[in-house]
């Protein structure tokens, strides 16, 4: 269901000029009200006035989240706080989170597009919705949860975690949609075969699934465990959270992103544009937003773009699923890769279960890998036991060897671990570990 044709379906002609008028509006609004633009704009060399196309935008700076670190916690806002309905933050791994806010407007904005996302994504007014991303400075919960009320599902907030709840909920409520990452729903369909509960007679239809890299092979491996169809859900605290993009349930050939609200654009590690169907980091500007303004926000996130209309009816332009972050690309013996790869590699492989971490060692001179997974269940249950020294622990190991090798070009050391001893996540997955902080 295109949940507003107006918008979605836009000509696009029609689409540009409304995206240059907002744009226009929005650098209007960030020069008249926030330091941190107006300095930046002074600093290369333009006025709002001067944007007259979008063919100009490129003369606009960047923000870039060392900005957001910077202004902590409230100073890129546009508006007093009295103005803020709600503040949302992501978690930083390291030192202070990023701190996002809504004015009341904003937060309608955000039900729009998650509305039309969840819509094209399968969900239906009159349905049930589980959302199990965690509730809290997290914009997952309950950015999900207010758009699902708006467009009249029936919410249940459990929240992240308690797998066992889940499923007995996931039973009894017979939701059609399960919104949680990717991850936690590979652990929620591992546990349900354990409890010996047939998927198939659960009410599932569809999986709005996201906030986390993920490969086809993972969604492959959902879709058995859960017997749903696992659509790609993407967006970010400082754009707007869930909303951005989003897979359509119909194709699922990339994630149409909301245009009109959002503005993509592909950039080289330079900053340079890249051209339509390009790889490179994803820049997105946000047209529509009141309290925090995001002008060429540089995503770190690895994606490409195609224009092509979609079979589904909407005109929006549509990213590839994300690689990866810039950041989190590993350089390992002149070998760039992201553990996005590294996973698809792996869950090619059948007799290995769908779990793996990757300990990177910087405690020497040059960086190495191990990559950690677990044998599959069937095989361990053949074995009877988990034995270090079985023979076949060893071709197995040759096997995921030889594979990275040919497909990656990648020579890390192998390492088989005993059945369900890689850590499982309810929420984003810890997919890389530095070897000195694991003690390992
Ligand atoms: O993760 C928002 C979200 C919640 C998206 C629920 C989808 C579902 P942050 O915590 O700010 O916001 O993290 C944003 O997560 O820059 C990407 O690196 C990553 N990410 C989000 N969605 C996807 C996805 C939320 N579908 C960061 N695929 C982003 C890959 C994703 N990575």
């Amino acid at each position: 269901m295109i949940w507003n044709p107006g918008a979605e379906t836009l000509r696009r002609s029609e689409l540009e000029s409304l995206q240059l008028e907002r744009l226009r509006a929005t650098l209007r609004r960030a020069a008249e009200r926030v330091p941190f633009y107006r300095d930046a704009f002074a600093g290369a060399r333009m006025t709002p006035e001067s944007i007259r196309s979008l063919a100009d935008l490129e003369r606009i700076p960047f923000t870039l989240k060392a900005h957001f670190r910077e202004s902590y916690p409230f100073g890129l806002f546009a508006v007093p706080v009295t103005q803020v309905s709600r503040i949302h933050a992501s978690s930083g791994t390291r030192g202070k989170p990023t701190v996002v806010g809504y004015t009341k407007n904003d937060l309608q904005v955000w039900r729009e597009v998650m509305a039309r996302s969840l819509a094209a994504a399968g969900a239906e007014p009159g349905q049930v919705i589980q959302i199990a991303y965690g509730y809290g400075l997290f914009t997952g919960g309950l950015g999900f949860h207010d758009a699902a009320e708006y467009m009249g599902l029936t919410v249940v907030p459990v929240s992240s975690g308690n797998t066992l709840l889940q499923i007995m909920l996931l039973q009894d409520f017979r939701p059609q949609g399960l919104a949680c990452t990717p991850s936690f729903a590979l652990h929620i369909g591992e546990t349900l075969r354990e409890q010996g509960v047939e998927p198939s007679k659960l009410g599932l239809r569809y999986g709005l699934f996201g906030a986390e890299p993920w490969s086809e092979e993972l969604r492959r491996e959902i879709e058995a465990v859960l017997a749903l169809t696992a659509v790609d859900f993407y967006g970010l605290s400082e754009i707007i959270g869930p909303g951005v993009s989003v897979e359509c349930a119909e194709v699922r050939d990339g994630l149409h992103i909301n245009e009109d609200h959002f503005l993509p654009e592909i950039v080289d590690s330079a900053g340079n544009r890249l051209p339509s169907g390009t790889e490179g980091e994803l820049v997105l500007t946000a047209l529509t937003k009141e309290a925090l303004l995001a002008i060429r926000y540089r995503t770190g996130d690895v994606t490409s773009l195609n224009p092509e209309p979609c079979k589904c009816g909407r005109t929006t332009v549509r990213m590839a699923r994300i690689k990866g972050r810039t950041d989190d690309m590993l350089v390992i013996k002149g070998v760039n890769v992201y553990p996005s790869q590294v996973e698809a590699a792996l869950l090619a492989i059948e007799d290995l279960a769908p779990h793996y971490q990757l300990v990177v060692d910087r405690t020497r001179g040059f960086p190495s890998l191990e990559v950690h997974v677990e044998p599959a269940e069937r095989l361990v249950q053949r074995w009877g036991r988990f034995e270090p020294s079985n023979p076949e622990l060893a071709a197995l190991r040759q096997r995921i060897s030889d594979r990275l090798r040919a497909m990656l070009t990648l020579n890390p050391e192998i390492v088989v671990d005993p059945p369900k001893t890689i850590p499982r996540s309810v929420g984003k997955a810890v997919r890389v570990v530095e070897k000195k902080s694991v003690g390992v």
